[in-house]
């Protein structure tokens, strides 16, 4: 029986929000709310609220959903779309200005990864709903200054129409890098998320967070509540770790190889 990979691992793709970091509770929502009170609304999204929200992917969409289904009794017109939008800008700056001050700190062992994938020649890209600002704030502020370029792709917002469960953001980002699903594994942290990317039949790493954990990941390759580091162990929670304690590129290539 011949146990070799039919290609070699060329390239990660990663999710930004809550995989790369927490970013969810103390920086996009917080954000939502700063929009809204500086537009003197009197929406206001608390942390189990949120969780709710989190359904829908991409702030524009998470605000019309809220209005839909949360706030029934504020008056719609055909304005509000208009309204979303600039709520939205002001709700980037926001986000964007928070970031610049380190607030949100990249989860364990994602730098370590990233840094080791680039010493060994393995091609990084992202696969995210966030507007492309976010990604570039979070990447500059947490990772390092310039690191943005660290990555071939960062494939972000409303470059596709459908955004996560779809499957067109890691479509867009492997056609970007001229590669298919076989030469990548994927790094997720939601239901939505590995919808995304299974959908486009991409092996998939989850790392859970509190709004995740009870979520559906049923045929991930590995799920896992962190990355982990060589003295902070991953806790598996489902998959196969073959040993290892931490992820690391040794680890991933077994993932990559297996049937
Ligand atoms: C991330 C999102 C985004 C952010 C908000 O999902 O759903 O909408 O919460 O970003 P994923 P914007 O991690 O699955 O990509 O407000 O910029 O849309
Ligand atoms: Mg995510």
């Amino acid at each position: 029986m011949n146990n070799k990979p039919a290609t070699t691992l060329k390239a990660l793709i990663f999710d930004v929000d809550g995989t790369l970091a927490d970013t969810e509770r103390d920086g996009h929502r917080v954000a939502f709310n700063q929009a809204f009170e500086e537009y003197q609304l009197d929406w206001h999204w608390d942390e189990a609220l949120y969780g709710k929200l989190l359904t829908v992917t991409g702030g524009k969409e998470r605000m019309a959903y809220y209005l839909d289904h949360f706030n029934t009794a504020y008056p719609q017109t055909d304005k509000t779309p208009a309204l979303i939008a600039q709520l939205h800008k002001a709700k980037t700056r926001h986000y964007t200005t928070l970031l610049a001050t380190g607030a949100i700190p990249l989860r364990p062992g994602v730098k370590r990864l990233l840094d080791e994938a680039r010493q060994a020649g393995i091609r990084l890209a992202v696969a995210t709903t966030t507007t492309p600002e976010n990604v570039t704030a979070l990447l500059e502020h947490a990772l390092a200054p310039g690191s943005t370029n660290w990555f071939e792709v960062i494939a972000a917002g409303d470059v596709v129409p459908a955004k996560k469960p779809a499957a067109d953001i890691y479509v867009y980002a492997l056609q970007k890098m001229q590669l298919s699903a076989a030469d990548c594994l994927a790094f997720e942290d939601s239901e939505n998320g590995i919808k995304s990317s299974q959908g486009a039949n991409l092996k998939t790493i989850i790392t859970v967070n509190d709004y995740t954990l009870d979520h559906d990941f049923t045929g991930a390759a590995l799920v896992l509540d962190q990355l982990g580091e060589p003295g902070n162990h991953f806790h598996v929670m489902q998959g196969r770790n073959y040993g290892f304690n931490h992820v690391n590129l040794d680890l991933l290539k077994k993932i990559h190889g297996a049937m």
